[in-house]
């Protein structure tokens, strides 16, 4: 009996180190610091003094426990964007969605286990438009011994793509808000913080990218961008996708990446060449004439060891600002991997089929210069924000908060992408759409052409969605389900509905809670351009939203 006792106890205490899954303890200090860049200095909000801010690592099963303690004069939160929080809704950030912000002085433990996902996230600040300085990458690991679905890279790096403005950056948002125009556009792109050599500025160095020959690299990119879809190339060099937003894809090649905000691309690159710089260049990408962007090309160098740094780097053409078919062709070239491991869970019938109108409106502003102020909406709804979270008056039967009619389909049926309507007012509110635990749903996100079509990359908080079709003009119910990808579409949370057309997505509501959709592109979502499902407990085991961990902080 002695013994087996003995044993039992060597056993437990062996295990820790057995066990694959670990808790992986992050602290996020929230601080002001002074960066320069574009030859001036300005206090940034950031996490840890880093800006791009630190990468959390963590393997596939782990928990991660994050306390972020804030330091500095605004209301905080972070959400873990593309993390699926199974059961944990408390622990996904979006300020009055999930939680009341982390408020100055406070902290708060963001607890939360990686299921069914490796790859490449990103976490940023999900309150004001904090995200512009408060981002950082989530790299998840495969399990332990569990190998990448390609040849394992020589090495890893994380590439953040990012705007930069020379204004504080929530005094252009409040500016905006008071003209009822746009804001204004940022002043530089930038690479892992950089955004490399600016005429008319000296002695700025961009991001250095070190390679030797013959080895292979995966780039992590990361767009962590307010406003602005990305172009992201390296001059003589082809890349290789194998991963979007935490999802294997089938590997294909391509001179031109394309990033939403949001979004994630793990790319293969060979260092093919023997010797010299080659130019990495992030440009935008904005087929609406009308709607102004950062023209300004991000740049780093790709150095091949040995190299002098003396030596002429070769140049690449971005692709022009509105090269909508290089990012058509980028995104015609993306799919699920779909393999016997990582199979493609495509919801093959829908208990909700949805039609949801995405652009913007114009509604009376009597403080405003112009008597109006552009906004933006899904299904004519302008979301407002409320007081009390969401999910706390979902969990706690808080009414008053919330309504849960959000329409299924656009209140007036007209053609979205043709001849805008005369009236371009929408309906303030705060209002929610319910499912059931584990309903299947297709949402059509249709762009509407109210002021200008655009481009839309919407975020789906909570799941991921597989986009089974898109096409231009108006979504037909009749022939377009036809030419549906049912079989291995590509797997993601972000997703461009694009300028004049639509995108089909269905999901699996198998996550009890409430989880925010909007567009990523922050200035809509500022005006509106947001929602949010309500899904209801499952009567069975591990079916219901957890409660709420004791330092959920209060509104
Ligand atoms: C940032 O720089 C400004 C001016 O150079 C200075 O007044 C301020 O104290 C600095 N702030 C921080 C947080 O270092
Ligand atoms: C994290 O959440 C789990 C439940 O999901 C709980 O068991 C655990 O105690 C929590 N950890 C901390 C440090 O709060
Ligand atoms: C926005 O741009 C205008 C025109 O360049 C400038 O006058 C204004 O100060 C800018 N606003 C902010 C907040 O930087
Ligand atoms: C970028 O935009 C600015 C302002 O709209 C314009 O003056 C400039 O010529 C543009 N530069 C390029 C390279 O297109
Ligand atoms: C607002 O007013 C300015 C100047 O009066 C004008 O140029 C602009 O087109 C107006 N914008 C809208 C959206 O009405
Ligand atoms: C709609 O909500 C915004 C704030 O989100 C507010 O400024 C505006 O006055 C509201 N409009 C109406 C008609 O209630
Ligand atoms: C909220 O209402 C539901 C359904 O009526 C009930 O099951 C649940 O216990 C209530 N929750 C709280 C915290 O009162
Ligand atoms: C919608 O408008 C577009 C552009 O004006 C036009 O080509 C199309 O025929 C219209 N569709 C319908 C159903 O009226
Ligand atoms: C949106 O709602 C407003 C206010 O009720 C209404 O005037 C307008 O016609 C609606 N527009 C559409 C496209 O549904
Ligand atoms: C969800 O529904 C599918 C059928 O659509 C069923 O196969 C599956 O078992 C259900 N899952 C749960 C957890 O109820
Ligand atoms: C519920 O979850 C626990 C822990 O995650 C797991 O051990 C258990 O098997 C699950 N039960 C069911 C019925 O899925
Ligand atoms: C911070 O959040 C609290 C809780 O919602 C709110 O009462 C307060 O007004 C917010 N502070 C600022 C500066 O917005
Ligand atoms: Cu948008």
């Amino acid at each position: 009996m002695v013994s087996w006792v003995r044993l039992l106890v060597l056993v437990a205490f062996l295990l820790p180190s057995l066990v694959e899954c670990r808790v992986r303890h992050y602290k996020f200090n929230v601080v002001t610091r002074n960066f320069t860049r574009l030859c001036s200095t300005k206090p940034i909000v950031t996490v840890n003094g880093r800006f791009p801010g630190p990468t959390l690592y963590a393997r596939e099963g782990d928990t991660v426990l994050v306390k972020v303690v804030n330091h500095v004069q605004y209301n905080v939160t972070i959400h873990w964007h593309g993390i699926r929080q199974l059961r944990t809704g408390w622990a996904d950030g979006p300020a009055y969605i999930t939680q009341c912000p982390i408020q100055p002085g406070q902290s708060y433990v963001y607890n939360f286990t990686i299921t069914g996902q490796r790859g490449t996230l990103l976490w940023h600040a999900h309150i004001l438009w904090l995200r512009a300085t408060l981002h950082g990458a989530i790299v998840i690991l495969p399990k332990r011994g569990v190998p990448y679905p390609f040849p394992k890279p020589h090495k890893e790096v994380v590439v953040i793509l990012g705007e930069w403005w020379k204004s504080d950056v929530e005094a252009v948002i409040n500016e905006a808000l008071g003209s009822g125009l746009a804001p204004n556009v940022s002043d530089a792109h930038t690479i892992n913080g950089h955004p490399g050599p600016v005429p008319g500025c000296s002695s700025q160095d961009g991001f250095q990218l070190q390679v030797d020959p013959g080895k292979t690299y995966m780039l992590r990119l990361i767009n962590a961008a307010l406003n602005e879809e990305l172009f992201f190339k390296i001059a003589g060099h082809q890349l290789t996708v194998v991963e979007v937003d935490a999802v294997y894809t089938k590997p294909f090649k391509t001179d031109t990446v394309l990033i939403a905000p949001g979004q994630t691309t793990n790319v293969l690159l060979t260092a093919g060449r023997s010797s010299g710089k080659y130019l990495v260049a992030a440009s935008p990408f904005m087929d609406t004439p009308v709607v102004a962007v950062d023209n300004m090309t991000a740049t780093a160098t790709l150095h091949y060891s040995g190299s002098l740094a003396t030596s002429a780097t070769t140049l690449t053409n971005p692709p022009p600002q509105n090269a909508t078919p290089v990012a058509t062709n980028f995104m015609d070239s993306l799919r699920s991997l779909n393999s016997k491991q990582y199979p493609a869970k495509v919801p093959q019938t829908v208990d909700h089929s949805l039609l949801f109108s995405v652009g913007l409106g114009v509604n009376p502003c009597s403080t405003c210069p112009n008597g109006s102020r552009v906004v933006a909406d899904i299904n004519n709804v302008s979301f407002v924000m409320p007081t009390t979270a969401l999910l706390q008056a979902h969990f706690f039967n808080i009414s008053g908060v919330f309504t849960d009619d959000f329409p299924a389909n656009p209140p007036i049926a007209y053609n979205y992408t043709g001849t805008q309507p005369a009236n371009l007012q929408t309906i303030n509110g705060t209002k929610v759409y319910r499912l059931r635990y584990n309903d299947t749903v297709q949402v059509v996100l249709q762009d509407t052409g109210m002021i200008a079509p655009e481009n839309h990359p919407i975020h789906l908080h909570g799941f991921n969605f597989f986009a089974v079709g898109r096409g231009l003009g108006n979504y037909n119910p009749k022939k377009d389900p036809a030419k549906f990808n049912l079989v291995d579409p590509i797997e993601r949370n972000t997703i461009g509905v694009p300028s004049g057309g639509w995108t089909a997505i269905r999901f699996r509501a198998d996550n009890p809670g409430v989880w925010f959709m909007h567009c990523h592109l922050e200035v809509h979502t500022t005006w509106g351009l947001k929602m949010a499902f309500v899904v209801d407990n499952g009567k069975g085991t591990n079916q219901s939203l957890l409660p709420p961990p004791s330092d959920l902080p209060k509104c």
